[in-house]
C-alpha cells in the first residue's frame, strides 16, 4: 500500500473488485472478481497511484487497506444490519425497482434511508482520507448517490465523477421517492454525472429542472447553487454507454478448448438444430418470465419441436435474501417445471435451466454454441450479455434478439429488436431468428461486431475520464 493520503485516482464502488475465498483447509485469500470495470480501470490505476474504495462483501469484517494484484484496496466495513438496510433494503428494494420503471413495487422505509445516508457518509470519508490534493475520484452506481456531495463538502479540491450503471427513471416515477431532492443534491456534488443512455441523462436533467427551476439546465450543463450561498458551479450530465473488454472475450472464444467445449455442449444437449440461450442474473428486470411464456407458446403451437430446439437458461443466483427475488425464483422454477413436464421427452428436455454461476470460459463456450441469444429485459441500463455474445461470435454466426428497453439497443440496431411485453411480437421474432438465412445472420453479426469493437470498455472509461477533466477545468475557470 502506498502512502495512504497520496492517491491521485480513486474508484469508489459498493463492492471491492475482489472476493474472499476460503480453501478447504481453512486458509483465506482474495481472488480478483472478473468484472469489466476492473479491466478498464486497471491501466489508469497503475499509471496514477490508484486506489479502490469499497465493501469486501462480508458483514462485520474490519480490514486494514491492502494491495491485491497490484491494486490498492481500501475496505469500508458494513455491519449485518447495514447490509440489510442500506444494501438489500434501500439499494435493492427501493432504488432498484424504482429506477427500473417500478416493474416490482419499491418499498420505502425511513430506517433504510437512515442507513443509506450513514453508509454513504462512511464511503465518502474513506475516499476523502486517501485522496491526494486535487485527486480524481470516480464514484460508481446507485448505491452511492450521496457520496459526490458528501465528498465535495469536505474536499472541494477534488475532481469528482459519478457513473450510474442502471437507468435513471422519468420524473413521474422518480417523484415517488420521499428523498428525491436529497438524491439529486447528492449527485450534483459531481463535476460529471454519467448515464448509460441519452434518455437517462435527459430524465436526470428534467428532474433537476423540476426541483430547482427551469433555468438551471442548458443542454448537458447544470448550474448548481452552492449550499453556503457561495458562487454557483457547473456540473455536466451526459451519456457514456458502457461496454466490455471485447478483445479478451474474443480471445477466449477463439481458443481451441472453447470451440471444442461449444461442440461438446451441443452434443450433450442431443445435437439440436437450434440452441436458444438466455444468460441473466435471476432478476425481475430481465424479462425471463416473458421469454418463457413466448417459448412455451411456441412449443404448444408446434412452431418449435423439442427434438429440434432447446432453450438453455442460465439464471445466476442473485439477491437471494430480498423477498421479490425469492418469489421470482419460485415463479420461474414452477414455469420451467411445468413446461418440461409437458413437453420434454425421455431423450430431450424443452428447457435446460441452470441456477448456477459459471466460469467465464464456460460462458464463452455457451455463447459460441448458441444459435439464438435471447435478451428480453423489461428495463436494463445497458446489458453486457448482449455485447459479450457478439464479441464471442468470431464465426459471424448467431442471431441476437434484443429488447428495445435495454441500453444496448441504442447501439446494436442490427439485432432483432423486440418489445418483451408483446408476446406475439416476441414469438414472431423468435421464429424469424429460427428461420433466418445464413447470409442474413452473417451480415447482421458482422455489423454488430463492428459496433461492439468501436466502443470497448477502455474507450468508455477514457471518454468518461477525459470529459471529467474538461468539465472540472471549465468549472474551475468560471
Ligand atoms: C448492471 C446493469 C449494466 C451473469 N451470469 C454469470 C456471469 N454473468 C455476467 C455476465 C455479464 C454480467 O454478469 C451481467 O451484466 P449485465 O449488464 O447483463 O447486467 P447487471 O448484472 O444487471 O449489471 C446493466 C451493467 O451493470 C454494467 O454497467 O449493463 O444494465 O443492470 O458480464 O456475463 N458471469 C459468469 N458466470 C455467470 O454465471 N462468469
Amino acid at each position: 500500500m502506498t502512502d495512504s493520503s497520496q492517491n491521485d485516482f480513486i474508484v469508489v464502488s459498493n463492492r471491492l473488485p475482489v472476493d474472499r475465498v476460503i480453501e478447504p483447509d481453512g486458509t483465506a485469500h482474495w481472488r480478483r472478481s472478473p468484472g469489466g470495470l476492473v479491466t478498464a480501470l486497471e491501466p489508469v490505476m497503475r499509471a496514477s497511484e490508484g486506489a479502490w474504495v469499497g465493501w469486501a462483501g462480508k458483514p462485520d469484517l474490519e480490514l486494514e487497506p491492502f494491495t491485491e494484484d497490484g491494486i490498492d484496496l481500501v475496505p469500508v466495513p458494513l455491519s449485518a444490519l447495514e447490509v440489510e438496510r442500506y444494501y438489500e433494503g434501500f439499494s435493492n428494494d427501493t432504488l432498484w425497482p424504482l429506477y427500473h420503471d417500478v416493474i416490482a413495487a419499491p418499498s420505502y422505509h425511513r430506517e433504510w434511508w437512515e442507513a443509506y445516508q450513514v453508509v454513504n457518509q462512511r464511503f465518502a470519508d474513506a475516499a476523502a482520507e486517501v485522496a491526494a490534493p486535487g485527486a480524481t475520484v470516480w464514484v460508481q452506481d446507485y448505491q452511492l448517490q450521496l457520496v459526490p456531495a458528501m465528498l465535495r463538502a469536505q474536499r472541494p479540491d477534488l475532481v469528482i465523477g459519478f457513473f450510474n450503471h442502471i437507468p435513471f427513471p422519468p420524473y413521474g416515477i422518480f417523484a415517488q421517492l420521499p428523498w428525491r431532492r436529497q438524491i439529486v443534491e447528492g449527485l450534483l456534488g459531481a463535476d460529471l454525472i454519467g448515464f448509460q443512455r441519452v434518455a437517462d441523462a435527459g430524465n436526470f436533467t428534467r428532474a433537476v429542472r423540476r426541483l430547482y427551476g427551469p433555468t438551471t439546465t442548458k443542454g448537458t450543463s447544470i448550474r448548481v447553487p452552492s449550499p453556503d450561498g457561495g458562487p454557483e458551479r457547473v456540473a455536466i450530465a451526459k451519456a457514456f454507454p458502457i461496454s466490455i473488454d471485447v478483445a479478451s472475450f474474443e480471445e477466449l472464444a477463439r481458443r481451441p478448448e472453447t470451440i471444442e467445449r461449444a461442440r461438446q455442449i451441443r452434443e450433450e444437449l442431443g445435437n439440436p438444430t437450434t440452441i436458444m440461450l438466455g444468460v441473466d442474473r435471476l432478476d425481475y428486470t430481465k424479462g425471463i418470465r416473458h421469454r418463457l411464456k413466448a417459448y412455451g407458446e411456441l412449443l404448444r403451437d408446434g412452431d418449435i419441436d423439442v427434438g429440434d430446439a432447446v432453450l438453455v437458461q442460465v439464471a445466476s443466483p442473485s439477491r437471494e435474501r430480498v423477498a421479490a427475488y425469492m418469489q421470482l425464483r419460485d415463479e420461474i422454477e414452477l414455469t420451467v417445471g411445468r413446461l418440461n413436464g409437458t413437453y420434454s421427452t425421455i431423450s430431450h428436455n424443452a428447457i435446460a435451466y441452470l441456477h448456477h454461476g459459471y466460469p467465464r470460459e464456460e460462458m464463452a463456450a455457451l455463447y459460441l454454441a448458441a444459435d439464438i441469444m435471447l435478451v428480453t429485459a423489461l428495463r436494463d441500463g445497458m446489458n453486457l450479455v448482449a455485447k459479450e455474445y457478439v464479441a464471442c461470435r468470431h464465426d459471424d454466426d448467431g442471431v441476437l434478439l434484443l429488447s428495445e428497453f435495454a441500453g444496448a439497443a441504442d447501439e446494436l440496431k442490427n439485432a432483432l429488436l423486440i418489445n418483451p411485453h408483446d408476446i406475439d411480437g416476441l414469438k414472431e421474432s423468435m421464429v424469424k431468428a429460427l428461420r433466418m438465412p445464413k447470409k442474413e445472420r452473417a451480415s447482421r453479426m458482422r455489423s454488430l461486431r463492428r459496433r461492439v469493437r468501436e466502443n470497448d470498455v477502455s474507450s468508455w472509461s477514457d471518454s468518461f475520464l477525459s470529459t471529467l477533466r474538461q468539465s472540472a477545468d471549465a468549472a474551475r475557470s468560471v
